[in-house]
């Protein structure tokens, strides 16, 4: 072949890691397979690493988790068909998350899928992820890699971040292009997520409904945790003495033992708050669509919010402030009025008193050892060796071991709990939590449900091959929410059993784990000071009291209950 340019010839899959890399992507989640395999090797040929997973669900998890900590997409890589579907829950949860994602996949021959010929891992991809996506692009030729890659970042990143989805067929992967040409065809984000400064009329208005407050309250979310604005806000809250109660990931945001925090407080602030300020956070379930008996139906919002059309989702906003977290919390701590806004003592005494009564009250729960070891024994002994590890990333899943974990330990830094979020999703722990050391480089301990382990317990031989610092806590009470549901009239289990008696313990050193058994305490508590010190995969299977849990945890409201149905 006659060469037309200096530069040797390139082809689709030395674009896809040249755009990635030119666009700072370090690393790459994935799973290979047809037909992205030399795509993956070709990527960490050139410097980029790539972490490969058991399922693509955890890949894809830790992809979200990457964009979330850095605020940069997280990128996960997956076969066509099957893995492909296999990531998109993961991408689908990105999406609803607020967090930056891309999920590029291989696709088989468009002219035999589109004609429904039964091509080998046929699927019309891009139909299905333009469903769940914030926005799925396809990449017909190389010469348009550049582009696409660069289109992609652009959408996961700004505005609301989310997941975007890149349909790469192996045609294209292939396809040779003169070497002159794909270079140029290179393109760099520049500034990927612009800062958005609200109105001075929308900063008047908000700061005039807050002076007026009686009874204010600011409403964490992790939009707030995202968008790495803790300075401006802890400067606005501080200046202004105005509560505030986090949402679940952005416990740390300002730290859990703030005297200001109302975390503990929680349904009283909320009944009764007459200006709520909500910042990176939404009326979603999470805070009860904001409707009444758990709001005060008077209640007026302040909403901080990159999308507009977020606003009167669940509530009327009376001040909405539509712009990025940081920019509006500048703005609004530059507006003189803010100065002069003042939260009645009365107010805060009330709250102080009742978060006293409930922490009381959390406190002797904690202090009562029971024999088989319940939930909060449990998170008594790791509470307080985490207290000395302020550095650890959380992660965080399950539905008892889930509310209870969020509620006992106390977060002291930003964006170090990852956890169930927006979806209740299970599934997330081992890929976030894999991505939490890979991003940060720093220790990571994941407290699971032994229910929500089992859909990514695989990955501990991620964890393992990496020889990453991921300590997992099994809280081993054998079933769903309970492990002592009685036997159904059925000869099998009831829907709810999981077995106790299973070695996670040695499953995990099968891999080349440490592997712990705790029943108590005592041993929990150095099981985990030995783990975090280690630096090395640790696997605690901590056996819970079979009898301790509720069904659903704190979410016992939303199970339809059917007659017949519970003996
Ligand atoms: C909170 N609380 C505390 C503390 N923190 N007391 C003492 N000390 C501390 N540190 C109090 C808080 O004020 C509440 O008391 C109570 O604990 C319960 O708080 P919680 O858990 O926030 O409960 P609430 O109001 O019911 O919250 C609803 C929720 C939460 C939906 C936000 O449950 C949640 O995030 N759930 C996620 C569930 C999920 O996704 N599960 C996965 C699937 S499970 P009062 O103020 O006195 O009320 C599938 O089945
Ligand atoms: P939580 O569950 O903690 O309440 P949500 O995920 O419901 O948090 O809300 C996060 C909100 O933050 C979303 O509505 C999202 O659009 C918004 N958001 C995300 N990043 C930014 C940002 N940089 N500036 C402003 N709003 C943001
Ligand atoms: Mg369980």
């Amino acid at each position: 072949m006659t060469q037309t340019s200096a530069t040797p010839d390139t082809d689709g899959a030395h674009l896809v890691v040249e755009a990635l890399k030119r666009n700072g992507v370090s690393t790459i989640y994935g799973l290979v397979g047809i037909p992205i395999t030399d795509l993956a090797r070709l990527a960490q040929a050139e410097g980029i690493r790539f972490l490969g997973f058991r399922h693509e669900s955890a890949a894809g998890h830790a992809a979200a988790a990457a964009g979330f900590l850095t605020g940069r997409p997280g990128v996960c890589m997956t076969v066509s068909g099957p893995g492909f579907l296999n990531g998109l829950v993961a991408l689908a949860n990105a999406t609803t998350n607020c967090f930056p994602m891309i999920q590029i996949a291989g696709s088989s021959d468009r002219a035999i899928v589109d004609l429904g010929r039964g091509d080998y891992e046929e699927l019309d991809q891009l139909a299905v992820a333009k469903t769940l996506a914030k926005a799925a692009y396809r990449v017909n030729r190389a010469a348009d890699v550049g582009l696409a890659v660069a289109r992609a970042i652009r959408t996961a990143t700004s505005g609301r971040p989310g997941g975007v989805y890149l349909d790469i067929p192996a045609a294209v992967l292939s396809e040779v292009i003169d070497g002159d040409v794909g270079a140029a065809s290179l393109r760099t984000v520049v500034d990927p997520a612009p800062r958005q400064y609200p109105s001075d009329a929308a900063v008047d208005r908000a700061v005039a409904l807050l002076s007026g407050a009686e009874r204010p309250l600011v409403v964490l979310g992790k939009g707030a945790a995202y968008s790495r604005s803790e300075g401006s806000i802890r400067r606005f809250v501080e200046a202004t003495g105005v509560p505030f109660l986090p949402m679940s990931m952005a416990k740390g945001l300002l730290p859990d033992d703030h005297p200001q925090s109302v975390a503990a407080a929680r349904s009283l602030a909320m009944r009764q708050a007459d200006v709520v300020m909500l910042v990176g956070a939404r009326l979603n379930w999470l805070l009860a669509h904001g409707d009444a008996p758990r709001w005060n139906p008077e209640a007026q919002f302040i909403q901080v919010e990159i999308d507009p059309t977020e606003l009167d989702s669940n509530q009327t906003i009376a001040a909405p402030l539509v712009g990025d977290i940081a920019s509006v919390m500048e703005a609004v701590n530059r507006h003189p009025g803010t100065a002069r806004i003042a939260v009645p003592p009365s107010w805060r005494d009330r709250l102080a008193e009742k978060a006293a009564a409930n922490k009381a009250a959390l406190s002797a729960r904690l202090a009562v050892d029971t024999d088989p070891m319940g939930f909060y024994p449990a998170l008594r002994a790791i509470r307080d060796v985490l207290a000395d590890h302020p550095d650890v990333h959380l992660v965080n899943e399950g539905a008892n071991t889930l509310d209870h974990t969020r509620n006992v330990i106390d977060m002291p830094l930003p964006r170090h709990r990852l956890d169930s979020g927006t979806w209740g999703v299970m599934g997330v722990g081992l890929g976030y939590a894999v991505a939490a050391t890979v991003e940060t480089g720093g220790p990571v301990v994941a407290i699971e449900g032994d229910s929500a382990f089992g859909f990514s317990g695989m990955e501990m031989e991620t964890i393992c091959r990496y020889g990453l610092p991921v300590t997992v806590v099994i809280f081993n009470n054998g079933g769903i929410y309970r492990g002592d549901e009685a036997d159904p009239a059925s000869p099998d289990p009831a829907p709810t059993r999981l077995l106790q008696s299973t070695r996670y313990h040695v499953l995990a050193e099968s891999f080349g784990a440490t592997g712990y058994l705790a029943t108590n305490p005592a041993e929990l508590g150095s099981a985990l000071s030995a783990a975090i010190a280690s630096r090395t995969p640790t696997l605690i299977n901590c056996v819970i009291d079979p009898t301790d849990g509720t069904e659903s945890g704190h979410l016992t409201d939303l199970n339809p209950v059917l007659n017949g149905a519970r003996r």
